[in-house]
């Protein structure tokens, strides 16, 4: 263009942009073709059949010990309960002196506890997570807490024994705290768990943490108290131990028992699974094998 004149210029010009739109329309034309022929290749190649049935999705589901686990903590929950978690390694101190067991109690033998030294070892219940929670409070009252979790015991395993096992414990520390506060809210528990027509009895015994002491039954979840195999022609189902918080335990938390008194109860997790499931074998819990697990997807 700069050799041309001031004539030649806007001629030459125009046939050059002539000459461009008519390379870009051809251009364009093709493109539109070729996008034409590859979308009636894709629609060729990839027609889907949409009756065909989906393929299902692999899901797992909630552990049986989870579930009941969590509707233990919902109930309690709704009674103004918290939940307090601890370590499952624990001193000496937190998981037997503090809880009043003397140094020769059976518990405490190398037999029976998992020991990683001499002052260390594996909790064998979830009580000194209670004894920590007492020390939290600092004194302050009411304290009303849950403790969930893993605990250890050097038992050789069968049907109805694991060396872990899971607990639930439960502490109300308050002015005035009474043994029939603990049966009201035991029954409270076990109505919400099993249903209202369910009743508790409690039987006399002993732990070294309670003062007094005592063993519940409930009404037997399978024949309602008529007597069946699952309660051994008895009516009554053992569930849970319980007691009045002795006053040696108070002190170790840092209350003083001559102004507060408390009650406290624990449970085996797998117990009470067993039962609401009627389940032969504590074993099915810890397999993971899917034709159990499955089980209890959708219940
Ligand atoms: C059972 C019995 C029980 C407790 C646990 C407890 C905790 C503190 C103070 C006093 Cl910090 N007591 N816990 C009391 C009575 C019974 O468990 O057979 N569990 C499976």
């Amino acid at each position: 263009m700069g050799g041309l004149s001031a004539e030649e210029r806007p001629v030459i010009g125009q046939v050059a942009n002539d000459v461009r739109a008519a390379i870009e329309e051809v251009l364009a034309d093709k493109q539109a073709a070729f996008d034409r022929a590859e979308t009636e290749r894709r629609l060729a190649a990839e027609t889907i059949d949409v009756t065909l049935p989906g393929r299902t999705v692999a899901t797992g589901s909630v552990h049986p010990l989870t579930k009941v686990t969590q509707e233990i903590e919902d109930i309690f929950l709704g009674m103004g309960y918290t939940i307090a978690e601890g370590p499952e390694v624990e001193t000496d101190y937190f998981n037997f002196e503090a809880l009043n067991l003397p140094k020769d109690h059976p518990a405490r033998d190398m037999q029976d506890s998992f020991y990683i030294t001499d002052e260390i070892l594996l909790r064998t219940h979830t009580s000194p997570v209670q004894i920590r929670a007492m020390k939290n409070a600092d004194g302050a009252t009411p304290l009303k807490v849950i403790c969930p979790g893993r605990v250890y015991r050097r038992d050789d395993d069968d049907a109805t024994h694991s060396f872990m096992f899971h607990q639930i414990e439960g502490l109300v520390v308050g002015p005035d705290i009474r043994m029939s506060d603990l049966k009201g809210t035991l029954l409270q528990f076990v109505q919400a768990m099993y249903g209202p027509q369910v009743q508790i009895r409690l039987r006399p015994s002993f732990f070294p943490f309670t003062e007094p002491s005592a063993e519940v039954d409930v009404t037997c979840t399978q024949c309602g108290g008529q007597g069946c195999r699952m309660c051994k022609q008895s009516g009554w189902i053992e569930i849970l131990g319980c007691g009045m918080v002795h006053p040696k335990v108070l002190e170790h938390g840092g209350f003083d028992p001559e102004q507060v008194s408390g009650f406290a109860f624990g449970m085996g997790v797998e117990r009470i699974a067993l039962l609401k499931y009627d389940i032969d074998d504590i074993r099915h819990f810890y397999n993971n094998d899917l034709r159990f697990l499955g089980q209890f997807a959708r219940m």
